[in-house]
């Protein structure tokens, strides 16, 4: 009955090139700005139109679909032994503000293209395979990363903390969920936890975001680590006033703080002893926001991780005394000092990584073991099943940004491996 050796099945893989590129270009125009960035922002109309893009394509490939209070997006290829944990595999579809039209897509459009190739092949799985998109994996409405994955993993914190999370036009998650049809009959999201167990394994394809693969002139990457997140939101206060009659020894300026909280998150980054640490301030608010007013309020948002912990751990202990300083140094008031979250790093399952070696090296494609900067879904499944994930390379490792691009060979590549390993461990 499972008579596919994988070597024989390695031979037969064929992708649909031309009907994922279109699926990317058109899931691509789901977009709340012009092409070629991408904006898609979880629950907003754009939102909900890719959502039922792609519920479509799973109904198209066969898989039935469901989804959960939050919007996780299901899609099951049941296998010939149904009562076996399942083995999964896939992304996100939200993209943050002008950003590119591949990060998360292709884990996600790619994965329903290996179920199809799977099906041409005339594979039959035992496991079953199924195909996840997660709510939210970036964090741009509610400052929340991994919303999706982390409340499926079973974060009662997190669904605690979502009865009252509002987003900055002061709406709440449970409006916005509900405004997208989820979150309907119950207020109580720990519906959406997934027991240990469900899978056998979890997989994501996702372009590499990083320069490596395309420099080395590689295939594959086969992720071992992701790299541990954290961010944090900071508030400074001050008494603003006249641009002009207020002089210097008078004032308290809360702008200058928050430029100056920035410039330390550099410094204790680049004091930490490795390149492996880095940290961001992408967002900085001031208020009232005019050229001739002191800023009376200022917002940052820092975002810093390191593959080390403890090491990422130390720079913001360092992060926040240096805020503290700052603040009592200019005469504001440090309002607001909140860690949002500070994530562990996440380890892939040797299993998991075997089965993606034996795939590329069945189908003589390059590869190379590596780690992941970026986070991804991946780093909370890795908490309730054995985790892999693969890369491939993308235009000058560009992401977050318009310029970001995949060949779709490359993307198919990926897709093949992919295909081999599900059937692989859905065969295990
Ligand atoms: O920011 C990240 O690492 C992910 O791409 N959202
Ligand atoms: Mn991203
Ligand atoms: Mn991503
Ligand atoms: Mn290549």
């Amino acid at each position: 009955f499972h008579s596919f050796s994988s070597a024989s099945l390695s031979s037969s893989l064929s992708v649909d090139d031309h009907g994922l590129q279109k699926q990317i270009d058109e899931l691509s125009s789901f977009s709340d700005t012009p092409a070629p960035s991408v904006t898609r922002v979880l629950y907003t109309e754009k939102d909900v139109l890719a959502r039922r893009y792609i519920k479509n394509l799973m109904g198209l490939s066969g898989l039935s679909v469901r989804e959960d209070a939050v919007g996780n997006i299901f899609g099951r290829w049941d296998g010939s032994e149904p009562e076996l944990a399942a083995v999964a595999t896939g992304s996100h579809i939200d993209a943050i503000p002008f950003s590119g039209k591949y990060d998360g897509v292709v884990g996600v459009l790619g994965a329903i293209e290996a179920i199809n190739v799977l099906k041409r092949s005339g594979f039959k799985p035992k496991r079953s395979l199924e195909v996840i998109s997660f709510t939210s994996e970036e964090p741009t409405r509610f400052g929340i990363s991994c919303l999706g994955s982390r409340l499926l993993t079973g974060s009662k914190a997190l669904a605690e903390a979502l009865k009252n999370t509002f987003d900055s036009q002061n709406v709440s998650f449970v409006e916005a969920a509900r405004s997208a049809g989820y979150a309907k009959d119950q207020d109580d999201l720990s519906s959406v936890f997934l027991k240990n167990g469900s899978y056998s394994a979890f997989l994501e394809l996702h372009i590499e975001q990083g320069p490596i693969l395309e420099a080395e002139g590689l295939s594959i990457g086969i992720v071992t680590a992701i790299a541990a997140p954290a961010s944090i939101k900071v508030d400074f206060e001050g008494n603003g006033g006249h641009a002009g009659a207020v002089l210097m020894p008078n004032r308290n300026d809360a702008g200058l703080a928050a430029a100056e909280l920035a410039l330390a998150v550099e410094k204790h980054v680049l004091e930490s002893g490795s390149i492996d640490t880095v940290g961001t301030v992408g967002i900085l608010d001031l208020h009232p926001g005019a050229i001739n007013s002191i800023p009376s309020k200022s917002h940052l948002e820092i975002d810093t991780r390191d593959i080390d912990e403890e090491r990422r751990n130390g720079v913001i202990e360092k992060i926040k005394q240096s805020a503290i300083t700052i603040a009592k140094n200019r005469g504001v008031k440090l309002s607001e000092f909140n860690i949002i979250n500070q994530d562990p790093p996440a380890l892939s399952d040797k299993s998991v990584i075997e089965a993606m070696e034996a795939a590329s090296k069945e189908l003589n494609l390059t590869h190379k073991l590596m780690i992941s900067r970026a986070y991804h879904d991946s780093l909370f499944m890795a908490r309730i099943s054995p985790m892999g994930m693969l890369f491939i390379p993308c235009y000058r490792g560009y992401s977050h940004k318009p310029e970001e691009y995949a060949s779709i060979e490359d993307i198919a590549n990926g897709v093949k491996v992919l295909a081999l390993t599900l059937s692989k461990l859905s065969l295990s």
